[in-house]
């Protein structure tokens, strides 16, 4: 009997030293079932009361059960203090410093030539134009056709014109096509419409064009619509879009579907009319071709040009910022090089 107690006592002191020392859940669980476990050290103490004598083994036991939970206890403890330190472990590896100044956002923003469209929209808006959105596959008759460009036309260049495989049917080389789909929509009533839009041509791609740009064409048409009020409407706009001061002035030229035709300059904007590489020492920069409606498109658009008349415009937005910025090249629009969408 003293030889077991002995053994319980040297067990606990052995065993209560083990677990303090033990660092980590591993090692803790090493010396849980060295001393703890089925086939531990206590364990095999506990089958020796076997041999001894009844008398003595309620005494036995009695220390026995002390021992196994003092360790029980201090086996507790142990765990709940590495826990603890893996816990604050935990907590400092992923502690958040809230003082630290935020990843920045990268902020999108919108292409150049979309600004210029909205801008261009906004003002035309104000000024009582709707846009009118048209396709950009058209039918040669819409395209050309009844806009008096007659087949043998210089514009009908095959090598000017992006044609579809189906015969008659191309992208459209102007927003035009989708005037007349206007004037047929609303004809007989008066219209004040804006034509925003892709545009295609076939062409050598070089500084100055590419095969794919921007348009923005406007049409009024009524009743009494005037050539006073085209350059009335175009002068405003021009005092809207390039400042109030803006000197503007007209210059007759031709196209195919207006008469009489004109074009619109702006003192230059970059130099304010003191004559600049921009302006090429003009002081003058054009920005848009105009007239009154031709009378037989006016008709092919379901009018009659007895009682109605109309005029009509047309702009390209990335002229329009190419000369607003100096820009030197039309092949940046579409060439996505953030190096020049991020400075718009
Ligand atoms: C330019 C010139 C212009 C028009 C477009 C137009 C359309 C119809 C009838 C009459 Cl349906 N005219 N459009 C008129 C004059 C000039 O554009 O240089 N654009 C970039």
């Amino acid at each position: 009997m003293e030889q077991i107690l002995q053994r319980l006592t040297s067990l606990g002191v052995e065993a209560e030293r083990a677990l303090q020392g033990a660092a980590d859940r591993a090692v803790l669980e090493q010396v849980r079932v060295r001393y703890l476990g089925r086939k531990g050290t206590l364990a095999a103490i506990l089958r020796g009361m076997a041999d001894l004598d009844p008398v003595e083994r309620p005494a036995v036991g009695k220390v026995a059960n002390e021992v196994k939970r003092r360790l029980e206890a201090a086996l507790a403890a142990r765990r709940e203090a590495i826990e603890a330190t893996v816990r604050q472990a935990a907590l400092a590896a992923e502690r958040v410093d809230v003082t630290l100044p935020g990843r920045p956002v990268p902020m999108g923003r919108l292409h150049p030539s979309t600004q210029i469209l909205r801008r261009i929209c906004q003002i035309w808006a104000d000024m009582g134009f709707q846009v009118y959105r048209s396709r950009d596959v058209e039918t040669e008759e819409m395209n050309f056709e009844l806009l008096n460009i007659p087949a043998h036309h210089p514009a009908r260049d095959m090598w000017d014109t992006f044609y579809t495989t189906t015969e008659g049917v191309l992208l459209r080389t102007h927003t035009s096509p989708g005037q007349i789909r206007a004037m047929r929509e609303y004809c007989p009533e008066p219209i004040r419409v804006i034509l925003p839009g892709m545009c295609y041509r076939y062409e050598q791609i070089t500084a100055r064009s590419e095969i794919q740009f921007h348009q923005v064409e406007g049409l009024a048409v009524g009743r009494h619509v005037t050539m006073t009020a085209l350059k009335g409407t175009l002068v405003d706009f021009a005092h809207r879009m390039f400042g109030a001061d803006r000197k503007v002035r007209f210059r007759a030229s031709h196209f195919p579907f207006t008469e009489p035709s004109a074009e619109m300059d702006v003192e230059c904007i970059i130099c304010e009319g003191r004559g600049c590489v921009v302006c090429k020492q003009s002081g003058w920069l054009e920005i848009l071709g105009c007239g009154m409606v031709h009378p037989e498109v006016l008709h092919n658009g379901g009018y009659d040009p007895a009682a109605f008349s109309g005029f009509a415009f047309g702009m390209g937005p990335e002229r329009i910022t190419m000369l607003k910025h100096g820009i030197e090249d039309i092949r940046y629009f579409w060439a996505n090089d953030l190096r020049f969408l991020e400075q718009f």
